[in-house]
């Protein structure tokens, strides 16, 4: 007698509707004992303002400049930016197996809280509103530029992630081109549009509402939940329900919602193992090229490394370099562990 297919216990692929990649699944994997490598468990007492940090108030940067005493946010052009406003033009396209394009940009560094020992998940409402709408301006104000096509607002937390200091902070790159991850979206959401004539991610966010094992949390303007294609262990993705197609366009109203479930989120990760959760998030909109972007909805995604422990992580490598990426705990475990952690951060318990 053959067992009928069961997703929470049989290998299997799902599909990524906003970029058409696959991902495979393997629950029964869980089960794996692990001898592997283990991080060191990050430590929690850091002091409020670090003499010898880049980005605290009043310090000197590595260029040279010293900060102002900021009392809230604070943005500077990085230091070290990957791009330049002033690199010339420049194609190299010898033929078709060698060709390159000069690129250029502005890359800056976002401070979110002068608090060099805060994070987002322990900032107050106010203070997270204000990075919302830091975020906002600078996708405003890079768009109005010409010269930029696509503005990228993305956050490394923690040493496991690369980040290379813990001082709250984000960065800011915006290229002349739509790079890579944007460029697929862009070109799946449009097709779907096409086709559907409703954005993807609207229609993506009323399935999954109606599902609802998938769903993390909401409130009146935003849904968390791990989508039914996550690679990363406990991945997520942030939706606003109305259609939004990118930062500038959130209503007041909507940019106080946004942070009160940033903080929501944040705090349940951290709560998961108990650490201060290290990820790579980033929100994706709307190119700045004018043009009709009405298959775009925006949207932030959340990849935080950790598998089963503050200290042990999942690894991308070997099968996932070379041929798809591979997860063991199911989107829909994930979404219910996450479901049961308190909104109470344990460092204020
Ligand atoms: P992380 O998000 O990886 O921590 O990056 C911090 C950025 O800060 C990094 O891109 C910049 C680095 O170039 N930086 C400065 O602009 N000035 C400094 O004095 C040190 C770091
Ligand atoms: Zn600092």
């Amino acid at each position: 007698m053959t067992v009928p297919f069961d997703p929470a216990e049989h290998p299997h692929r799902r599909r990524n509707p906003l970029t058409g990649e696959w991902v495979l699944v393997s629950p029964h994997r869980m089960r794996r004992p692990w001898q592997g490598q283990t991080e060191a468990a990050p430590s929690h007492s850091l002091p409020e303002y670090d003499p010898s940090c880049y980005l605290c108030p009043g310090n000197e940067r590595a260029g040279g400049q010293v900060n102002p005493a900021y009392p809230h946010t604070f943005v500077f052009d990085n230091d070290f930016a990957a791009l330049r406003n002033d690199t010339p033009d420049g194609t190299l396209q010898k033929n078709r197996l060698f060709q390159s394009q000069a690129e250029t940009g502005v890359c800056r560094v976002v401070c979110f809280s002068p608090r060099h020992d805060l994070t987002l998940a322990r900032m107050d409402l106010p203070d997270i509103r204000r990075v919302v709408n830091l975020w906002s301006e600078q996708v405003e104000e890079l768009s109005r530029d010409e010269q930029i096509g696509y503005v990228q607002l993305f956050e490394n937390r923690g040493a496991m992630m690369g980040s290379s200091n813990p001082h709250p902070h984000g960065q800011v790159w915006a290229t002349r081109r739509i790079p890579t991850e944007p460029a697929k979206e862009h070109r799946v959401q449009r097709a779907y549009f096409e086709c559907e004539g409703a954005p993807l991610l609207i229609d993506y966010l009323i399935a999954e509402l109606t599902a609802e094992e998938r769903v993390v949390i909401e409130n009146e303007d935003w849904v968390a939940l791990v989508p039914f294609w996550a690679v990363w262990p406990f991945e997520t993705i942030l939706l606003p329900r109305l259609h939004r197609q990118h930062l500038p366009e959130l209503s007041p109203a909507e940019r106080n919602s946004l942070a009160d479930l940033l903080k929501r989120l944040l705090t349940r990760y951290d709560n998961l193992f108990e650490t201060s959760f290290p990820y790579s998030m980033g929100w994706h909109g709307r190119p700045a090229s004018a043009g009709d972007h009405a298959h775009w909805q925006l949207h932030a995604h959340f990849y935080p490394p950790l598998l089963r422990s503050a200290t042990i992580r999942k690894f991308m490598v070997g099968y996932e370099m070379l041929a798809t990426p591979q997860r063991d705990l199911t989107p829909e475990q994930a979404a219910q562990r996450l479901r049961m952690q308190s909104e109470t951060h344990y460092l204020d318990r």
